[in-house]
């Protein structure tokens, strides 16, 4: 064995051979001869080892990545795919039996469902505002349509991506994610956000012209459903030239449909395509930096145009509708008080109604269209999900699912968002994190606005997100401790929603059991959950109800007046 190890050495390299000969040139006696050599047989072991090392290093480096890539395991990869106007109507709340959403079902059931999940403001820039920054819209005073990012309280606060990218992620969205796009936010960003196809007069986008009127008059965006084989054809008048066939307004394209199989791809198509390749792209490059991924889907936001496919899905006839009753909006206070004429969610549900023969077919043809959006919507989170579950990020991925806020389809007398009620705030949310045993669901009430320091707290990046002293601290908290079932710190945690008009600002707070709304004038709303889902019972003026009431209304002071610190 000895004499083997010496031939070895005999070929290693000359400075060793050296070392060797004049130890046995110098040294008598040959105790001292031996101890040297096993200092020398260990030295050569050691390089042995390194020798043995290198090439294994070598070996997995040069001819297997693929197998031993290995991405930063203490912080994973987070996706949010976002849905733009999508209410609770998912298949896993089992509660409206109409939907089909058997993607968004699969995700649930490997994840956490919050069934008590809401916007905390219920139109699409300030909701989104609010949950890209983390800043409630009363800290940031950002309630409408105005461009977010010139908001000075959100510009000088983090985007979540921002916060995520400081740590060292990188990042990438697509679709409609912030709804004021912000590119500098993000790493790269794909396609931007594009509602149609849509009717075109050659001018300007238009109803589609089989939408019955009035409800075509509410404008070419909200009033639009059909289905995609019904190509429209506007023709000219005395201003506009007119044109056959869908428009892509945004990238002023014509839209070729020609069968169910051959046509132009859809928007929420072409986003999850983009996804779908930004993900195969991550795998090839073997960039061990984790990254996160936004994608924004534009349906069942109105136009409501998708393949006939997804109307076939649910015939009118078969359509139940959920519970919608008679004058259910009496007893409430939005619409009478500060609405003298109409507001928008009336006006839009009153032309529907009037548009059709009976409410029963105006709901029924509209609740079609919302419900086939929803599952063509559904087809393409499948269509990604099933990419993801097959590549090398499935076990280091984090998902979460949601919408900006909900809709309001029929209750109340008002098709819309932009109110304070359970159809509007409520969303969809699934988390689901394939590295812990999830529980299943989740009944503690919380909002979109806890959706950054989630994710921060998933990232490793839960610190400081002002960029100065003009930002806002976050108004949310990590939602991560719900995903392993300690409620500890949410014992008394509640959903803020707010809604503002010409100046107004309303609240509403959401408990486990109560919604509780405080109008500016100081009109009340009391709804009790155990017993009426629906909200149709202001219990407001209810002497049996006069303690709750007043333990909501200053629990609803004290976090706008705490959250104001
Ligand atoms: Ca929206
Ligand atoms: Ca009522």
């Amino acid at each position: 064995m000895i004499k083997d190890r010496m031939n070895f050495n005999a070929k290693s390299p000359e400075t060793s051979q050296i070392h060797y000969c004049n130890v046995v040139n110098h040294l008598n006696g040959r105790v001292s001869v031996i101890q040297h050599q096993h200092k020398l047989l260990l030295k050569i072991d050691a390089m042995t080892k390194y020798f043995i090392s290198f090439t294994l290093i070598l070996f997995v480096l040069v001819l297997y990545p693929f197998k031993l890539f290995a991405q930063d395991t203490e912080r994973p990869n987070i996706i949010l795919i976002m849905a733009d106007d999508l209410n609770q109507f998912v298949g896993a709340y089992g509660e409206y039996d109409q939907v089909h959403t058997p993607n968004i079902d699969r995700l649930a059931s490997k994840g956490t469902l919050f069934t008590n999940a809401h916007s905390n403001a219920q139109v699409c820039a300030p909701s989104r505002a609010s949950l890209f920054t983390g800043i409630y819209p009363h800290h940031s005073e950002n309630f409408g349509f105005e461009n977010w990012r010139n908001n000075s309280v959100l510009r000088n606060s983090n985007t979540i991506m921002e916060q995520l990218r400081d740590y060292g992620y990188k990042t990438a969205g697509v679709g409609k994610l912030m709804h004021q796009p912000w590119r500098q936010a993000w790493d790269e960003y794909g396609l931007k956000q594009d509602y149609t196809p849509i009717a075109f007069n050659g001018t300007e986008k238009v109803g589609h012209p089989s939408v019955p009127l009035p409800f075509r008059n509410i404008g070419p965006l909200d009033a639009t459903f059909a289905r995609l084989s019904d190509i429209p054809i506007v023709p000219a008048d005395s201003i506009n030239p007119g044109h056959e066939g869908w428009y892509l307004f945004p990238l002023q394209q014509t839209f070729e449909y020609n069968s169910a199989t051959d046509r132009d791809l859809l928007p929420d198509e072409k986003t999850i395509d983009w996804a779908i390749d930004k993900l195969k792209q991550w795998e090839l490059s073997h960039d061990q930096a984790p990254f996160f991924l936004g994608i924004g889907l534009i349906r069942p936001h109105t136009p409501l145009v998708v393949p006939d496919k997804f109307f076939d899905m649910f015939p009118k006839e078969d359509i139940k509708l959920p519970l919608i009753l008679e004058n259910d909006a009496e007893d409430t206070y939005f619409e009478k008080q500060f609405f003298p004429d109409e507001s928008k969610g009336k006006y839009h549900y009153n032309s529907l109604i009037s548009s059709f023969s009976t409410k029963e077919d105006a709901l029924k043809t509209y609740y079609q269209a919302y419900l086939a959006s929803i599952a063509f919507m559904d087809e393409q989170v499948g269509r990604f999900l099933d990419t993801l579950e097959a590549s090398d990020f499935a076990q280091n991925s984090i998902v979460i699912f949601t919408s900006d806020h909900g809709y309001t389809l029929g209750e109340k007398e008002q098709l819309f968002k932009n109110n304070l009620w359970e159809s509007s705030t409520r969303v969809p949310l699934v988390i689901y994190d394939p590295a812990i045993e999830q529980v299943s669901k989740v009944s503690t009430p919380v909002s979109l606005i806890d959706l950054f320091p989630t994710i921060s707290d998933m990232g490793k990046a839960l610190y400081d997100n002002r960029k100065n002293s003009n930002g806002h601290v976050l108004g949310g908290k990590s939602l991560t401790p719900l995903l392993h079932g300690n409620q500890n710190e949410f014992q008394n945690y509640h959903a803020l929603s707010v809604v503002a008009y010409k100046g107004d600002k309303h609240y509403s707070l959401r408990t486990e059991k109560w919604r509780y709304i405080e109008y500016s004038d100081g009109s009340e709303e009391l709804y009790d959950h155990t017993k009426d889902p629906y909200e149709t019972t202001n219990l407001a003026a209810s002497i049996d109800h006069t303690s709750i009431k007043e333990y909501l209304r200053n629990d609803l002071q004290e976090i706008l007046k705490q959250s104001s610190d």
